[in-house]
């Protein structure tokens, strides 16, 4: 006869069977090319860390509000937003003391040089949950991070950019030639979106330049503008800013110079109808909800990254937006629309070079 003790005892074998049984499935299934990752945690407090400032940065304003969204619907979750500013030499002391005063389960950041720092300040708290998104880095127990492709992002950016610099629009010039302006340069900027929107416009026409100039932050609205109008002056006629607050200072020299502007991210069309041509946008809001619900009900996959782009819809163009139909003419609109159903459907595939970085 088992006694009940054994009896016990059994169950509880049983059971950590079963649950080390379900954590080798979880950490071993292979979903949807996903890398493995182990489930079943469940975070409650978390706390939104910000590498610079919410307002005027859409990625990180509609991060934090997604977040805010999905603690709002788990009864007992509580969210706190923390900005650590524009100074990056400070980011990894304000991670560690936030980490370290032991308040919060789960810490969600974005932007490509997050995943890195999380995992080295998570070597130290090995309890510590980190989802990072814009950012790519499997193989991290505790950190999940997903990528979005930006090859395609880049690609349909260059691709409208392409067809307004060739084209008869009443801004563009005869010079093949567009503009950049970069907050600075990193891994992504230069191995992914930069190759995706020079693939974009070479599909046009294998002749145009990239005038690609950097801001060296930010936010600097002023400098934005003065390097706009240098590109201007050199010869482009569409530009492309990715430097957070600083492309209010292109959009303003693109507006005074009748150039154009196509824009990442976010829905920008209002900040400057007629000049901006196109948004080319991420669906943040939506995957900082999605996955910082699945971290608080225990289904995300720590340890695993994942890269989402136009086919599971968080790469997207406006092109139903009145200002795009009202600025870009019917034929190269007619253009734009083939290349994103292509993209959509898979005929034309354009990968995220991870190895690379
Ligand atoms: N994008 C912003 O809009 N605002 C920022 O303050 C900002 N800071 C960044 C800091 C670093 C170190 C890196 C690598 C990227 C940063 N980005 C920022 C760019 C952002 O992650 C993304 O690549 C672009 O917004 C294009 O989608």
């Amino acid at each position: 006869m088992i006694s009940g003790k054994t009896r016990a005892a059994f169950a509880a074998a049983l059971a950590l069977f079963a649950v080390a049984l379900a954590a080798t499935f979880a950490s071993c299934a292979p979903k949807g090319g996903k890398a493995a990752g182990q489930t079943g945690r469940k975070p409650a407090r978390v706390v939104v860390f910000i590498p610079g400032v919410r307002a005027g940065n859409a990625i990180y304003d509609t991060m934090a509000t997604g977040v805010e969204r999905a603690v709002a619907e788990v009864p007992g979750a509580t969210v706190k937003v923390f900005e650590a500013g524009f100074n990056q030499a400070e980011w990894e002391e304000k991670l560690t003391s936030l980490v370290a005063t032991g308040e919060y389960d789960l810490v969600v950041t974005s932007n490509p040089s997050m995943p890195e720092l999380c995992a080295k300040v998570g070597a130290s708290y090995p309890k510590q949950l980190f989802l990072a998104l814009d950012g790519y880095l499997p193989g991290k127990a505790g950190i999940h991070t997903v990528l979005y492709n930006q090859t395609e992002q880049g690609y349909l950016a260059g691709y409208l950019a392409g067809l307004v610099t060739t084209g008869s629009l009443k801004g563009s010039n005869k010079a093949l030639k567009v503009g950049m302006v970069v907050g600075q340069h990193y891994p992504v900027m230069d191995k992914v979106i930069v190759p995706g929107f020079e693939a974009g416009l070479r599909a046009v026409d294998p002749g145009i330049a990239v005038d690609l100039r950097v801001v060296g932050d930010w936010f600097d609205a002023s400098k934005g503008e003065a390097l706009a109008k240098d590109e201007i002056a050199a010869g482009a006629d569409v530009i492309l800013p990715i430097c957070g607050g600083a492309a209010q200072g292109v959009y303003k020299a693109a507006r005074d110079a009748g150039a154009y502007a196509v824009v990442f991210d976010d829905n920008q069309y209002a900040q400057a109808p007629g000049t901006i041509l196109g948004c080319f946008v991420l669906r943040q809001e939506e995957l900082a909800y999605t996955r910082t619900k699945a971290a608080l009900d225990g289904s995300l996959a720590w340890g695993s990254a994942e890269i989402v782009g136009m086919k599971e819809g968080y790469v997207g163009f406006l092109d139903a937006a009145p200002e795009y139909l009202s600025a870009v003419p019917e034929g190269l609109r007619s253009r734009m629309a083939e290349v994103s159903a292509s993209l959509r459907s898979g005929k034309l595939v354009l990968e995220v070079p991870v190895s690379e970085f």
